[in-house]
């Protein structure tokens, strides 16, 4: 009757990819008569949840990212913001935070304050901070990815300090995969939220859609000649000429991303710190792999090597390092 035709074929589209063994070779060949012959199988990477709209679902499918805008209020960013400072300032001691600088700025230029903090990882010990992982229009979204069990895996504010001239603010493109021993790859996701109004000019994230369909590839140290940030890995040769997108944004929307996906972040060339907080979730039903023999064994080593220090451990499982970590934020912590 009154449907379009756009909508219909949409309707179609989401059904198949809602069946187990969905298989649709591109959005523009969905005709059933014509699947049968040109279809080969496709992975989705996404459900159902009622949470997205149909062209959300989708855009996620193709592009490996989605942009929710005004997620995040302005209350809760400026409580982030108001606990990073404390941080910053030492006036909290958080257990097993990593506080990051850049390599730009010398040990000896040591300041206690947010002009020598390039980067904190791992604040599942700071319950304030923590409470973005488990905001509930956060997990709203990632259960569309990873299911209905969510384990927190991986956090960080990031505070892109202004450049200082060589080019050490940028991030290296890169998949996050290459840091993460588990597995499946579909049901882990990213959730980036713009702590202010991020844009070109203070080094907004920079994606490759579509790169989500693609293999892990080989990481390293970039060669760039003003130094590169420690574990700032990137990818050995991705194609430039890809098309990249500048996701600007404004102060609380939110960027979901696949672990696959290529990004970086360009150079801040503004006097302010940029910043942005951000979680990597994964179900709680992915399992651990070995990453001996792969790719990833050159992050395995850092990490290895980082953690002994840090834990003062002497033989830590890199897998050991993610589950001591790792949080369960909904559901159930089956795995993991
Ligand atoms: O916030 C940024 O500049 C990029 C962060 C990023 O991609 C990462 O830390 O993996």
């Amino acid at each position: 009757g009154k449907m379009s035709r756009a909508a219909e074929r949409l309707r179609t589209v989401i059904h198949h990819l809602d069946g187990a063994t969905a298989t649709i070779v591109s959005f523009r060949s969905v005709e059933r008569s014509e699947c049968s012959r040109t279809c080969s199988k496709r992975r989705t990477y996404s459900f159902d949840t009622g949470t997205l709209t149909p062209e959300q679902r989708l855009f996620y499918e193709e592009n490996g990212f989605l942009l929710i805008k005004n997620l995040v209020s302005e209350t809760d960013i400026d409580r982030f913001r108001k606990e990073f400072e404390r941080i910053c300032r030492q006036e909290v001691k958080v257990p097993g935070l990593i506080v990051m600088r850049d390599v730009a700025i010398a040990k000896s230029e040591f300041v206690p304050d947010q002009r020598a903090v390039s980067k904190l990882q791992d604040f599942q010990e700071d319950p304030e901070l923590f409470r973005y992982c488990a905001l509930p229009q956060i997990l709203k979204y990632v259960e569309c990815f990873t299911g209905p069990n969510i384990m927190a895996m991986h956090t960080m504010l990031i505070n892109k300090p202004p450049d200082a001239g060589k080019k050490t603010s940028r991030h290296p493109m890169h998949q996050d995969l290459h840091y993460f021993p588990f597995r499946p790859t579909d049901r882990i996701v990213c959730a980036w939220t713009a702590m202010e109004r991020v844009t070109r000019q203070n080094g907004c994230l920079v994606v490759l859609p579509g790169t989500h369909k693609g293999a892990l590839q080989e990481h390293d140290y970039p060669d760039w000649e003003g130094g590169v940030n420690k574990m700032y890995h990137g990818v050995r040769d991705y194609d430039p000429d890809h098309p990249r997108l500048h996701v600007e944004m404004e102060k609380g929307d939110t960027v979901f991303f696949h672990p696959l996906l290529i990004h970086g972040s360009g150079m801040n060339q503004t006097q302010g710190f940029r910043k942005a907080i951000s979680c990597h979730y994964a179900s709680g039903d992915c399992y651990y792999i070995d990453v001996r023999g792969t790719t990833q064994e050159n992050i395995e080593n850092e990490v290895k090597e980082l953690a002994q220090k840090k834990y003062r451990m002497n033989e830590v499982a890199f897998k050991d390092t993610w589950a001591f970590r790792g949080r369960l934020v909904q559901g159930e912590r089956t795995s993991l």
